[in-house]
């Protein structure tokens, strides 16, 4: 055995990124110590450095608890107050295989590693086989929290052993850490899944299959609300919506290049009377389709076709997820069928100001414009056609610097059939995603042999410009919970009013009152259970209701109401002709109210 001991580090020399992987590292081998304690039958896996924290594979002789979780964190503790330096030495197998010849893992492991390259590294009374990247000693490893306990198989295969693999987070200051936290219950609160199911919103029923969403009917009203909102707002900006099929023949795939580039993500084919029928990935087929059943001339070009279009994508089970990655969607999409360049960079500028005004009226504003690139390199994934991408991609550029947008450029996260402007959202939990997109696309005109008659009566090739708004409506719906927190604007909200009685005596004027609001299609619902009044109005707030309106012996002789605002703010009594006002303004100009 030799010494081979680094001089001593200086931390704050070294980047931050770098410090915290050798803090985390250190923890786990501080966890690991603990854990030897806990239990010394434990066999050791592997514990390295993730990207929050860190984590340790053990196998033990029974499940750990959440007790167990408290007893290590605490012994973790002690062990950094100890300042033990973490000594790393050189040893021979043969050391090495003596050293763990109980543990299994560790033989496994050292299998991989060259004769010369063993090493191990020991703090306190702790050896791992370790190829080193510590900090100096075990006050050094920074705040940390152990906060999970997960199975994982032995290298990752379900042919070996299932193993507890514990998680813990780690800072380097206690307000870092604190701040982590904080994020993590923020998201937890947010989370779309949770509201969704709190609100009734929607449900994914496993007989149905996942990705497979089932929009319940409060869920629905609000869909409902933002398709008539974006249809009426591509009907004035000459938008012409068509309805087409989401069953084609195979064919069609193969001839627009999806079956060779995107088939993956397809589901199975559907075989009848020798005919192969799949449900279609994208509504871009259909709508060439459309742009085919009549001949165009270069009056009628740009051809806006739109459509709220049912894709199914074969998304994998590990990446499916709540309503914001689902299998079956309806995307707000549509085809711009452009006679040259210059149309093409005029509808793609009318696009990005369309998604502009639509997002401020939503409140969004966590979000950054991608110009998403092809990859020469990879004829696989993306159409062979190098001078149609360099056209596509100079062409999104200039729009988005003439608009004035800030954009960031990806290579590699292009369309198959062509470069795009990617709208990349910051979600509540903190990650990024694609909300939408705009497309440029030179490839399936050609694919399909698109033309039309062009100003001298020759014969002219489209480009297709493909574009979402709103998105799949499962993707924004999934956006707009997490951001409201379930609270939605009067517009959108599932019930806009609940009218609560004081008395029973008071229903027939609680329902008087909810018939003059319907009668402006409004939605409201009279709570007549036999519950207290306080106990309805939490529960119209618990379910982010933006106005109860409270109604009682005075209220019904002076034809009022008395209104609360949803977070509490009590607006006093109002005529009700008043509260049916100011109500449809807050609609009818969709403020946020907030
Ligand atoms: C814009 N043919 C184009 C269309 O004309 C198209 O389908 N583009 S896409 O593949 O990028 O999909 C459009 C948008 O659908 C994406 O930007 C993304 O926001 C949304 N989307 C894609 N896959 C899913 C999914 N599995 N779940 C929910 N939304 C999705
Ligand atoms: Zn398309």
């Amino acid at each position: 055995m030799s010494d081979i001991n680094e001089p001593r580090l200086d931390l704050k020399s070294l980047p931050k990124e770098e410090r915290l992987n050798r803090m985390r590292h250190s923890a786990a081998h501080v966890l690991a110590e603990a854990m030897v304690e806990l239990m010394p039958e434990a066999e050791l896996g592997i514990g390295p450095p993730i990207e929050t924290g860190f984590y340790y594979d053990f196998r033990l002789p029974r499940p750990l608890t959440n007790e167990d979780l408290v007893w290590l964190d605490k012994r973790m503790n002690q062990s950094r107050k100890g300042k033990h330096r973490f000594q790393m030495a050189a040893i021979s197998r043969a050391e090495a295989e003596e050293r763990w010849a109980k543990q299994p893992f560790k033989l496994d492991l050292l299998k991989d590693i060259p004769d010369d390259g063993i090493t191990q590294c020991t703090h306190a009374a702790f050896t791992d086989l370790c190829r080193g990247g510590h900090v100096n000693h075990t006050a050094e490893i920074g705040a940390f929290k152990l906060m999970s306990i997960a199975g994982a198989y032995w290298r990752g295969s379900e042919k070996n052993p299932m193993l507890q693999r514990v998680y813990g987070v780690l800072f380097e200051t206690a307000e870092e850490l604190a701040a982590h936290e904080q994020q993590i219950e923020d998201a937890r609160r947010r989370d779309h899944r949770k509201i969704g199911r709190d609100l009734d919103l929607f449900a994914l029923v496993d007989e149905i299959g996942p990705g497979h969403v089932i929009w319940l009917p409060a869920g629905a009203t609000i869909r409902r609300e933002l398709q008539r909102w974006i249809e009426d707002l591509e009907i004035d900006r000459g938008y012409q919506h068509v309805i087409t099929p989401v069953v084609a023949k195979r064919e069609l795939y193969v001839q627009s290049g999806h079956w060779d580039h995107y088939r993956e993500a397809m589901y199975p084919v559907m075989e009848r009377e020798g005919e192969e029928y799949v449900l279609r990935p994208m509504n871009c087929p259909s709508h060439i389709k459309v742009f085919q059943n009549d001949q165009h001339s270069y009056r009628e070009l740009p051809l806006r076709i739109a459509e709220l279009g049912n894709m199914h994508r074969w998304e994998k089970s590990g990446q499916v997820s709540g309503m914001s990655r689902v299998r079956i969607m309806t995307l707000n999409d549509a085809h711009i069928f452009c006679a040259d360049i210059a149309q093409v960079e005029s509808e793609v500028e009318g696009v990005l100001r369309l998604m502009e005004e639509v997002y401020g009226i939503l409140g969004l504003k966590d979000y950054r414009y991608r110009l998403s690139l092809g990859d020469p390199d990879d004829t696989e994934k993306y159409v062979d056609n190098p001078p149609m991408w360099e056209a596509g991609e100079t062409l999104l550029r200039d729009v988005l610097q003439r608009v004035g947008l800030e954009f960031y450029e990806a290579k590699g996260e292009a369309a198959f059939y062509g470069p795009k402007i990617d709208v990349e959202f910051k979600t509540a939990s903190g990650k990024e995603e694609t909300l939408v997109t705009v497309q440029v696309d030179f490839h399936l005109p050609a694919q399909f042999g698109l033309e039309y008659i062009a100003e001298d009566g020759a014969r002219a090739r489209p480009i297709i410009v493909h574009r979402g708004v709103i998105s799949t409506m499962e993707r924004m719906v999934a956006l707009l919970i997490e951001e409201y927190e379930g609270a939605f604007p009067l517009w959108l909200s599932p019930t806009q009013v609940v009218v609560v009685p004081i008395a029973d005596r008071h229903i027939p004027y609680a329902e008087e009152v909810a018939a003059a609001l319907k009668a402006h299609r409004l939605r409201v619902d009279v709570d007549a259970r036999g519950e207290r009044m306080n106990a309805k109005i939490r529960d119209a707030q618990l379910r982010k209701v933006p106005y109860v309106l409270v109604v009682g012996d005075r209220e019904a002789e002076t034809q009022a109401a008395a209104v609360r605002a949803r977070g509490g703010k009590d607006l006093g009594a109002m005529p009700v002709a008043d509260i049916v006002a100011m109500l449809r303004e807050e609609r009818d100009t969709k403020a946020l109210g907030r």
